[in-house]
Formats: structure tokens, sequence, C-alpha cells
């Protein structure tokens, strides 16, 4: 518990110092949000000075809470509080607002700004973020505390965000703050600034419901505060808000929801209440009238008083002082009772895998053929017991995504148990229910915490539900992994709402995202560990629901072994002689050009097979090895079950590519196949045309 609220003149002046610092920011770049900024600072005040457990000399501090700006937009609301409690952004910082290279971009940006968390900005995801948060927050406590009681442990905290109406309005929201009720989250604290306002204005031509209410009703504990008095006057309560945080943090077996009326822009003297203010420069008739009102000089910008610095500041270090001084030495006893967890956390801090881990991974028999969703089920069963930080599931699809470890029970509470799923204090599945967006971005904030490593399953088809989380984790360098499978055509007779056609090319569009797509099933498995070397960057697994060949690979066999597949690309079957055709695949269709190189050796021309999992790893090859499998001389003709778009860009010289264009149809794999001519026949056919 924080002690009694305490608020002097010099808190009140640098709540408005972060006012006027919005105002003046916006108006020397000429754009930016400085409406919320400014009727919102008392809470951003009141979190980063009064509440949050936060160190501005450590922002990595392990035992801090996490905050998450949902309204992104407004980070000024943000950027301001790091001003002033001292985490590294300064006052020519502020100034630089939105500008080339500034430490003050239009939204937050994780690894760009200290004590940003993750990027916001695309609303709702925040939200979502909030939950991912709170949820690898208990998930760390199990995992290297056991022991500890709830609460208790030194990687407790709390999760802080703030909402707008947007991020209420938006669906990902919804789904997250559900799933959270279910996660009993009591860690959670989310702060909807109810100020009706958004960019076409009132927001009652498309936003009716009680969102208090909305939240009562999926089991969050509530809250209102009410700045405007029933709009009447209009008073910022910070006691009663600070109250209502201090209730909510009590509450340990449900999120806490705390509406917080206001008025945007609050205290302007004549757009307060506009939605101009929420994203356009004030005027500078505006500004100097806030200064006037707030007993600032209105002649002059970006003035803070050094009291008032030295005040946040050294409020700031001496709370996060004393927080570290108890945290701190529990740490180190911590550290010293549990040296086996405290191994396993300084490794994946680390991000490090464990020592072993390549013969951990199971290898598979070329005597039948295995869908790669199966292979990746076994994969990631082999690595439950030597990655204990590993854990994921799917949004409802775990039995055909083969997203869940053997023998390890669900992330839920034990009481929600079903004839299905075990929960339990050590439980790793994942249970997101149909929720693909939220998914996405809790994963994405699990793994941005870095404490853990998660992965998310869905059908291929779905990636469009999530794709803003796919987005995200790519632009957060957050190494999500998400296990796409049912991943073309070859899902038959679910027909064309469920065979994806443009996503894999689609999701290679994504700058940063990793689109892994085995050939088969030792493929996969090489493809898991390369994606989980990969710790600053997401990825795209694309699994097969139909069952694929496994190459034999031993010696002799023809088929060389998986240690191309983190090359992205490599001769998986090489040319008789030198080549004048190779064939390049992804994923199912390698066996089709396997057995189109078949045919055209036979035929005296000799081919080169070229498997190809990864483009992005390939095309980060040198140049030299790229030239050496791929000259540009010699034809190639590619086959992949997706739009054919995008592979003269990757592959130099003449390129056929075989894939498809149009949307699938209900009905076996196999026919699909044949009726859309991906078929080794057809290869042969681009092959001779090329030669
Ligand atoms: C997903 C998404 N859609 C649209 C936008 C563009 N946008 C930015 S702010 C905003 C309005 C937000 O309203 P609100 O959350 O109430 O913020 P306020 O105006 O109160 O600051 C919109 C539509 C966005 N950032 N993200
Ligand atoms: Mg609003």
């Amino acid at each position: 518990m924080n002690s009694p609220l305490t608020w002097t003149d010099l808190d009140k002046r640098a709540v408005d110092t972060a006012r006027v610092l919005a105002a003046d920011a916006v108006e020397k770049v000429g754009n930016g949000h400085p409406g919320t900024a400014i009727s919102l600072a008392p809470l951003g005040y009141l979190l980063y000075q009064k509440v949050m457990n936060v160190d501005p000399s450590d922002e990595n501090w392990l035992g801090r809470d996490r905050f998450v700006l949902s309204a992104g937009h407004a980070s000024l609301t943000q950027y301001t509080q790091l001003f002033l409690a001292g985490f590294g952004l300064e006052i020519s910082d502020i100034e630089a607002l939105r500008t080339w290279g500034s430490k003050t971009p239009g939204h937050p940006e994780v690894h760009h700004t200290k004590g940003i968390e993750c990027t916001t900005g695309p609303l709702g995801a925040g939200v979502a973020n909030g939950v991912g948060f709170a949820m690898a927050s208990r998930r760390e406590r199990q995992l290297y505390d056991p022991t500890a009681v709830p609460g208790e442990s030194v990687f407790d905290h709390f999760v802080y965000v703030i909402a707008g109406d947007g991020c209420m309005q938006e669906g990902v929201s919804a789904e997250a703050s559900s799933l959270a009720v279910t996660q009993e989250l009591g860690n959670l604290i989310l702060f909807y600034d109810d100020n009706r306002i958004s960019i076409e204005g009132n927001t009652k031509i498309a936003f009716s419901e009680d969102v208090e209410a909305r939240y009562a009703a999926y089991g969050w504990h509530v809250a209102h505060v009410d700045f405007t008095n029933g709009f009447t006057t209009y008073e910022e309560k910070v006691g009663e808000l600070y109250q209502a945080i201090e209730a909510a943090k009590a509450v340990t077996d449900r999120p806490s929801f705390i509406k917080v009326t206001t008025i945007i822009g609050w205290p302007l003297p004549t757009l307060a209440g506009s939605h101009s203010v929420h994203g356009a420069k004030l005027g500078g008739e505006e500004i100097a009238g806030l200064k006037r009102e707030l007993g600032f000089d209105p002649d002059k910008s970006f003035d803070v008083a050094p009291e008032v610095l030295s005040y946040t500041r050294s409020n700031a270090a001496d709370r996060a002082k004393a927080a570290r001084e108890v945290w701190d030495a529990q740490y180190a006893t911590w550290r010293t009772s549990n040296p086996e967890q405290a191994a396993l956390l300084d490794r994946v801090m680390a991000r490090e895998l464990p020592a072993g881990i390549e013969a951990a991974l199971p290898t598979f028999a070329a005597d039948k053929p295995i869908a790669t969703r199966a292979a990746s089920g076994s994969v990631l069963s082999a690595l439950a017991g030597v990655m204990p930080e590993l854990w994921g599931g799917s949004a409802d699809l775990a039995g055909s995504n083969n997203t869940t470890m053997k023998g390890v029970s669900s992330f839920i509470p034990a009481d929600r148990s079903s004839k299905d799923f075990i929960g339990n204090a050590e439980g790793r599945t994942l249970h997101f229910g149909i929720r693909e967006h939220a998914m996405g971005n809790i994963l994405n904030a699990i793994n941005l915490e870095g404490l853990s490593r998660a992965y998310g399953g869905t059908f291929l088809v779905f990636s469009d539900y999530m794709r803003g989380s796919v987005r995200l984790a790519a632009l957060s360098k957050a190494p999500t992994i998400f296990v796409w499978t049912h991943d073309s055509i070859g899902v038959g007779e679910d027909g064309p709402t469920h065979q994806p056609v443009e996503h894999i090319p689609s999701l290679r569009l994504i700058p940063g995202l990793d689109v892994v797509r085995p050939a088969d099933a030792n493929e996969t498995a090489a493809a898991w560990l390369q994606v989980l070397k990969h710790t600053d960057r997401p990825a795209g697994l694309i699994l097969s629901r139909q069952n694929v060949r496994v190459f034999d690979r031993s010696e002799g066999s023809g088929y060389a072994s998986t240690d191309g597949v983190a090359k992205g690309g490599y001769v998986l079957a090489e040319a008789s002689a030198d080549p004048k055709v190779i064939l390049v695949a992804t994923g199912s269709e390698v066996e089709i050009a396997a057995a189109a190189q078949v045919t055209l050796e036979a035929a005296g021309v000799p081919t080169r097979l070229i498997s190809m999992p990864c483009v992005e790893w390939y095309t980060a090859q040198p140049d030299a090895y790229k030239a050496s499998i791929l000259p540009a001389g010699v034809p190639k003709v590619v086959i992949e079950a997706a739009q054919p778009i995008g592979w003269r860009d990757v592959l130099d010289g003449t390129v056929t590519a075989i894939g498809i264009d149009h949307f699938g149809a209900s009905a076996d794999a196999a026919t699909l196949y044949r009726e859309y001519g991906l078929t080794a026949a057809a290869v042969v056919e681009a092959a001779n045309a090329l030669i």
C-alpha cells in the first residue's frame, strides 16, 4: 500500500507544467495531439509520481510496474511524465516532438524511448498488451519463484493501462478484456478516459453503450471517478482517483476498470471539450490563454520552473530508491534461495536457448508422410521439458494447430479446469478463446517482456484477423511465434473461406517478419530451432494440414540434410550435371517439385531442386551463396500454393511462378491441386518451356 496521497502546490504546478509543455510541443512542430495530454496530465502525473513503482535510473528494473498508453496518439501524456520523472527525456526532447531522430516520436515506440514498454498507436491494441503483461507477470512468478505467496514475489507487479474512447470501441479491447477476467488478472488496472470525444467529434454518433456496465458484465471490478460532477462543474479529483487506484490494487482476483470522466483539453479557455483539440495545434491565442489561466508566462514556451523539475525528479528518485531498497534485498534473497531459477532467469534474460536443445528435437523417419502441423506438435512436446520458459496455445484450434505440448497443463485458474484441460499454477497451455487479434497483442507483450517465450496458433486464413498485431510484432521486434496451420488449398473440404491464397505473399510484405514454411517434418524441427534462435524478430510458421512426404535425407539418398534451413533456401537435391533448370518450392509443394525433378532428370534435363522455407532468411544470405545455388543465368520454376506474386523480386533471371491467383473451392485437397494445376506435370511443362 502506498501512503496517503499528498498533493501540494508543487504537484499542481507540475501537472500544469505537463499541460503547457504538451501545448507548446504540438504548437512548435505544427501537428500532434495536445487535447488528451492536457486533460489527462493529472492521471499521468499521479501514476508516475505517486502510484507506480518505477525507477527512472533503471527503466528495465524487473520489479517495476508496467505502463501502457493504449491511447498512443496522446503520447505527450507519457513523454511529459518521463521528462518530469527523469527517465532520460529532457526539455529539448519535448521540443523535438515528432521530428526526425527525436526520442519523442508521434506515438510511443518501444526500444526507442526509455520507459516505453510497447509500441502503441493502433487503438485498442494496448489494452491487449496490458492483458499480456499481466499474464506474463503471473507466469513469471510461477516460473521463477513458485513457492512465493501470490502478490509477494519479486516478480509480482501491477500493470496500468490508459485507454480512450477509441480503444473501448475497437473489438480487440473487448476480446482482451473478456479474457482478462477469465484469467483473474488482479494485477491489471485499466483507466478509461471517458471524454466522449474522438476525431469526428462527439462519440454519440457511433458509440452508445454504457462502457462501465460492459466491464462490470465482463466481471471486472469497476469504479468511476467523475471530474465533471455530472457535467456541472469541473474538479480534478486526484484524491478520489488515488483512492480508486488503491481500492483496485486491493482487488486481487479480477482486473480493475476505472472510468474517469473528463473534458478533453480542460482547462483550455475556449477549446476544452472540442474535438478540434484532439489532433491539431491549438494556436497562439489559445495557448496564451491557457498559460494565463494556469499562472504561466504567456510569452514563454517550454518554460519549466527549476524548482518544479527538481521536485518531480527527486520525488521520483526517492520513491524509486525506497522501492528498490525493499525489492533489491528481496531479490538477493530470492537468488540465493533459488539458484536453479536464478540461472534460468539469467539465461532467459540473455535470450539464450538451453544447452543441448538440438539434441532434444525429434527426427522423423521417411517411411510415412506427416503433416507439418503434426510435426510441429511433436517438436513442441519435445521442447516442453528443456525450455521451461516456452508456453503457448491457440485461439480455440489447439487440436488442429497442434499447439499443445504433451504433458503440460493449462494456464487457467484451477477452478476453470474442464474435462479436456486441467488448469493449475504450473499451467503453460494458453487458451485464447476465439480471439485472434487479442492473442497476437497478448503474445507480443509477453515476448517484449522477455522473461518467457510465447507462441500462439490459428488457421493461416485467420492471420487476417490478427494482422494488426503481427505488424506491431514486427515493428516492435517482439520475438512472437505465430503458428499458422492449414496453409493452402490443401485445407480441402472446408472450402474457400478457410483456404488461404493471398496470405503468404501478403505476410512477406511485412518488414521484419520471418515467414517460414517448412517442406517436411524434419524441416519443421529445424525451422522451430531457427525461429527460437531469433530473439529480435517475430516469425510465422506456416504449416500444412495435409500429410506431406518426409524426405529421406540419409547419406546417398540424394536429399540434403536440414542444415540449409537456417539459410532460408538450400539445395535439397542437386542436378545430375550443370543444371539447365532450377525448381524452387516451399512447404507442401516441395514434394511436387521433387517429383517434377525426377521426371525432368529422367528426360535428360539436369535439374536442381531448392527448398526455400524462408524467403527472408534466404534474402539475408551473402550474394555469393545466393549466386551459388540460384545463378542468374539458369531459368527457374517456382511452385507455391499461393498468389505467385513476388518471386521475380526474390530470384534473378528468368522465372516462371506457378501458384493460385483465385479463391479455392470445397473439395478434397488432391482434386484441388489437380484442378488448379499445382502438379508435377505443370512444373515439368513450365521447365520445358524455359529451356
Ligand atoms: C486502429 C486505429 N484506428 C484509427 C486510428 C486513428 N485515430 C487516432 S486517434 C483517433 C480517435 C481516438 O479517440 P479517443 O480514443 O477518444 O481519443 P481522444 O480523442 O479522446 O484523445 C483515431 C480514430 C488509430 N490510431 N487506430
Ligand atoms: Mg475520447
